[in-house]
């Protein structure tokens, strides 16, 4: 159709959008992320986006967890801050968190990586009213999952990202995952443009659809990405490039191209059976490096 667009993301566009930092720019000018993530069960995705975040150019980030996993997140996050919550059975506990937050100390917030689905989802509600950009991964789209409707972008004032794989987009549509693999342009179009939000769907190709309905297809990356923790590590680089892009689908193009060619770069080196997600993230400097 006139006027919508479905383009590859070339390492051209990338280097012409990347932004650079001001000379008197500051921490809290270099944006203000918050993460929540993490349970007694899964602190590393906690711990992985986070980093990943602060390696993607957040100025200062706040990391929301359970008391319970706090030191074991602290000892492997050395730059984050902490918002400790109360922990029921070794998740954020429901009644913890809306008057512990607030949320418009921030430029964006990513909930789900790690979050666990068992008492989570008063939590995730709290969230729906916050004025800024909102990353939904993981567990988080579970609870979105749950009411939906509530955030249709209508219904907010800030831009909502959502990053599935294809098992997760399956659960947001009631679509089977074969179904959601052979459609992917088709289901990521509809979805974005009935809840007007941004979908990131993962995968080989992952493609970037904005509200409109403009799409982005990324060539980057292989699959030693398929291993536990490749998505935690694109959701924190998803929301610290939000805070330093002006552009919403600029900063998802280059995240998801970004995340893709550290996997590329580990490759001259490492095999793909061994490269784990910590590895993204310490490699992502000199990439960023040579994207520019
Ligand atoms: P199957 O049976 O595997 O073929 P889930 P999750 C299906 C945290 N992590 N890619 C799949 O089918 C995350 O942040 C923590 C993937 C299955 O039915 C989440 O909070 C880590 N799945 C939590 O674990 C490291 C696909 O979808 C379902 C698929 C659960 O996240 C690991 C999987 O979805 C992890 O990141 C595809 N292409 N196609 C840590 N170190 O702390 C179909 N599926 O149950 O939400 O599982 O993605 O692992
Ligand atoms: P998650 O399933 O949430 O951990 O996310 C996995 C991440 O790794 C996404 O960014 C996927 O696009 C990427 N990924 C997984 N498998 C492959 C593959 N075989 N080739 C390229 N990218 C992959
Ligand atoms: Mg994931």
């Amino acid at each position: 159709k006139a006027g919508i667009k479905r383009e590859l993301i070339t390492a051209h566009t990338v280097k012409d959008t990347l932004p650079v930092r001001e000379m008197n720019s500051h921490k809290g000018k270099a944006g203000k992320a918050l993460v929540i993530a993490g349970s007694e069960s899964m602190p590393g995705a906690a711990v992985l986006t986070a980093n990943a975040c602060l390696r993607a150019g957040a100025g200062l980030l706040s990391l929301a967890i359970p008391q319970s996993i706090q030191t074991i997140v602290a000892s492997q996050s050395t730059e984050s801050t902490f918002i400790v919550l109360e922990n029921t059975k070794g998740s954020i506990s429901p009644n913890a968190f809306s008057d512990a937050i607030s949320f418009n100390n921030f430029h964006g917030v990513a909930i789900g990586p790690g979050l666990g689905r068992a008492n989570s989802y008063p939590l995730f509600k709290t969230l729906q009213p916050y004025s800024g950009l909102v990353v939904i991964d993981a567990d988080g789209l579970y609870h979105l999952s749950q009411e939906l409707p509530l955030w249709r972008s209508e219904q907010r004032q800030g831009a909502t990202i959502i990053t599935p794989h294809p098992g997760e987009m399956a659960m947001l549509t009631a679509l089977s995952v074969a179904e959601v693999e052979q459609n992917r342009f088709e289901v990521s179009k509809s979805f974005a443009k009935t809840y007007q939000m941004y979908v990131v769907l993962k995968g080989p190709y992952t493609i970037i659809t904005t509200p409109e309905g403009h799409q982005y297809v990324n060539t980057t990356g292989n699959a030693s990405l398929a291993k536990g923790g490749s998505g935690d590590v694109l959701t924190g680089i998803i929301l610290g490039f939000l805070l330093q892009h002006k552009s919403i689908q600029d900063a998802l193009c280059n995240a998801v191209y970004v995340h893709g060619i550290t996997a590329d770069r580990l490759m001259e080196n490492l095999d793909t059976f061994s490269v784990v997600a910590t590895d993204l993230i310490d490699t992502l400097p000199i990439v960023l490096r040579s994207a520019r």
